[in-house]
């Protein structure tokens, strides 16, 4: 490779001499040229370069045309999006828009991901916006599939679909539980359910209860949802979904059991002191009150048994879901408590399932827990006493396995195929590397700066592809030219193939702030180059019943005051490209797209009706609105599609209600 691109220069720089053409990258200079400033060891020396920065350059290099190896799914943070990039070359791919809309998608404009919106949005209030944490590719026996991402929205408690075939959104559920969901998405080995689990307690029914400490003992409360997910019709089952009641600590995150663990979840919880806050009421804040005891509870729960609880009806129903009551699930040996060390955060099951790692942020030690182990305390209902709920507790010290010395504030932690697990160290702003077998550190590298999530490609799942970790930093200080006081996230790709790790490429992410990825190979997404045949709805992936599929049947029909706009789109005109109604009117726009050829696609602004539409080739999208307002409204096509995308226009015409 290196060669080669001596090889090109050279021949660059004979050509240079003979016809006296300007060198790439050497233009405007006139004169003696410099010799080197063209060659590998010229640039590198005009442009500060060490052999290391060459060698990460050439590792995530990726000349045009070339494809990357991996997605990286990242969550989008406050954007309420989903990015998806490209690795090794960190190129961003898409902005998928989830809970917030995204005007060049049409997202949120459109009748069908407008409802997505408000399925998704309590009935007196649109949310238009996210905070999207973790998410989740569906998996089968263990390994992501590339079928669908699971998102939550930490701050209004839901969970949206993401369908892969064409990245885009299908579906978004809310609860009437949780008001709070950080312990979201988790997806069991098969993806029969996707978890989410509440953060901040609250009464479960949603009523007003005073905030004091016996009330917030007795009525407030956690849940954990497990939401059923049908893989034929792509979408979760409200009412095959079931939660569990769990006692006000602070749930955060989770991860599902597999293998030798399989039916069982880990959940983690911080605040067992139940810590309310009111710094400003002669109680200390939170975040001390919260710190007070060495250990805090791993949740335990026996899911596959949690099922058959909820099948055989001993539930209660509140904000639409069932819930089996903390009192049943403690009867029916659902739930345990294992003390975990102080403030834990990440919980993370081994690709084979026989351990749980855990991290207290205010510890030093990723502790590592064995799922045998617990089994055979809970078989034997060897319990170490109750929590004052009545859920069973199992002893720290007879369920680890170990524990490892990985470093200051460790959070998170992710696994390759190679017998080695990674920590994220938030305090040490580094990535620690250890040894899953005999629980030693082997490595570490330093991050800039303070790394919330790492992810390792296929870092979760039975078979990590390792290769690949992004470490995913809060700060990044000095990294990038100075875009004001508000900064980017800075996501660092490492190389973690050879014994010591190295650092390729920093990546600014400046939209919101992403939490959790997951990196799945390339080779196992398969999504629609387009829509096929035309009139396909992007939210049913089904033809859409208003799709017009020939120009010939495009028409515009009245009912009273409702007008249907039967239309279509190719390069480059609307048909009709004229719609005439009258104030008051209510319009639907029913727009396919006839184009079946790859990255043709129109859009359809509409002047001051708020409208934006995006049709990719062979897509239908409707859209409603009042002409409430008389007047001319120029429409126009909103992609550049063709040489006469200018002229891809019309009007719609408004005409005055006779008074
Ligand atoms: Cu930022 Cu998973 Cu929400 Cu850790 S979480 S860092
Ligand atoms: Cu169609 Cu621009």
């Amino acid at each position: 490779m290196i060669e080669r691109t001596k090889m090109r220069t050279a021949v660059h720089f004979v050509l240079f001499l003979l016809l006296g053409a300007t060198l790439p990258g050497c233009g405007g200079c006139s004169g003696s040229p410099a010799p080197s400033a063209d060659s590998l060891a010229g640039l590198m020396r005009e442009r500060g370069l060490s052999d290391d920065d060459v060698i990460a350059a050439l590792k995530t290099y990726t000349p045009t045309g070339k494809h990357d190896t991996h997605y990286l799914m990242a969550s989008g943070g406050h954007s309420g999006q989903l990015i998806v990039i490209g690795v090794p070359s960190m190129r961003i791919l898409k902005y998928v828009g989830v809970f917030t809309p995204e005007p060049w998608q049409g997202y949120g404009f459109d009748d069908d991901t407008a409802k997505l919106l408000r399925d998704g949005s309590p009935p007196d209030k649109l949310l238009t916006w996210g905070d999207v944490h973790h998410p989740a590719l569906s998996e089968t026996k263990g390994d992501y599939d590339g079928e669908f991402v699971f998102v939550n929205d930490k701050a209004n408690a839901r969970i949206a679909v993401i369908s892969l075939k064409d990245f885009n959104t299908v579906q978004i559920v809310r609860s009437g539980l949780l008001r709070s969901d950080h312990g979201g998405t988790f997806a069991t080995p098969d993806t029969d359910y996707v978890v989410e689990s509440g953060q901040y307690p609250v009464p479960l029914d949603n009523k007003y209860v005073p905030l004091d400490q016996s009330k917030y003992n007795e009525t407030y409360r956690g849940a954990a949802i497990f939401w059923k997910f049908n893989r034929e019709r792509g979408r979760i089952v409200p009412e095959e979904s079931f939660a569990i009641e769990l006692p006000p600590y602070m749930q955060d995150i989770a991860d599902a059991g597999k293998f030798a663990s399989d039916g069982w979840f880990f959940l983690n919880s911080f605040n067992t002191e139940r810590a309310i806050g009111g710094d400003s009421e002669g109680r200390p804040p939170l975040e001390s009150g919260a710190s007070q005891n060495d250990m805090d509870y791993l949740h335990v729960i026996d899911w596959r048994k949690a099922e058959q609880v909820a099948k055989k009806g001993q539930t209660q129903t509140i904000g639409g879901m069932r819930l089996i009551p903390l009192k049943t699930a403690i009867a029916e040996g659902l739930l345990y408590f294992i003390p975990e060390p102080k403030s834990p955060h990440g919980v993370d099951v081994t690709p084979d399932g026989k351990d749980i790692c855990v991290s207290g942020k205010l510890d030093t030690h990723v502790t590592v827990y064995s799922f045998e182990k617990i089994k055979q305390r809970i078989e034997s209902k060897q319990f170490d006493g109750n929590d004052p709920y009545g859920v069973p507790i199992l002893s720290f010290k007879d369920t680890i396995r170990g524990q490892v010395q990985v470093g200051l504030g460790p959070l998170h932690t992710q696994f390759d195929g190679a017998g080695h697990a990674y920590t994220s160290l938030f305090i040490e702003s580094k990535v620690a590397r250890w040894s899953l077998q005999d629980l030693k550190a082997l490595d570490s590298i330093p991050v800039h700066f303070n790394v919330g999530h790492i992810c390792v490609a296929g870092g979760d799942t039975a078979h990590p592809d390792g290769r690949y970790l992004v470490s995913m930093n809060k700060w990044s200080i000095d990294r990038f030219a100075s875009v004001g006081p508000l900064l980017p996230q800075n996501f660092q790709l490492i190389d973690v193939t050879a014994d010591k790790m190295r650092l390729l490429y920093d990546m600014p992410i400046g939209l919101g702030e992403p939490h959790y990825a997951q990196m799945i190979s390339a080779d196992k997404i398969k999504p629609l180059e387009f829509y096929s045949p035309v009139g396909i709805n992007q939210v049913t992936h089904r033809a859409d019943p208003n799709a017009t599929t020939d120009e010939k049947k495009a028409r515009v029909e009245r009912h009273g005051d409702a007008v249907d706009v039967y239309m279509t789109a190719i390069r480059s005109h609307f048909v009709p490209d004229t719609i005439r109604v009258k104030q008051g009117d209510t319009v639907h726009v029913h727009l396919t797209s006839l184009e079946q050829t790859r990255d043709a696609t129109h859009g359809f602004a509409l002047n001051h009706y708020n409208v934006n539409l995006s049709l990719e080739p062979g897509k239908t999208a409707n859209v409603t609105f009042v002409a409430d307002k008389a007047g001319v409204f120029p429409i126009y096509c909103s992609e550049f599609c063709s040489a006469l995308h200018l002229e891809m226009a019309g009007y719609l015409l408004v005409e005055p209600r006779a008074k």
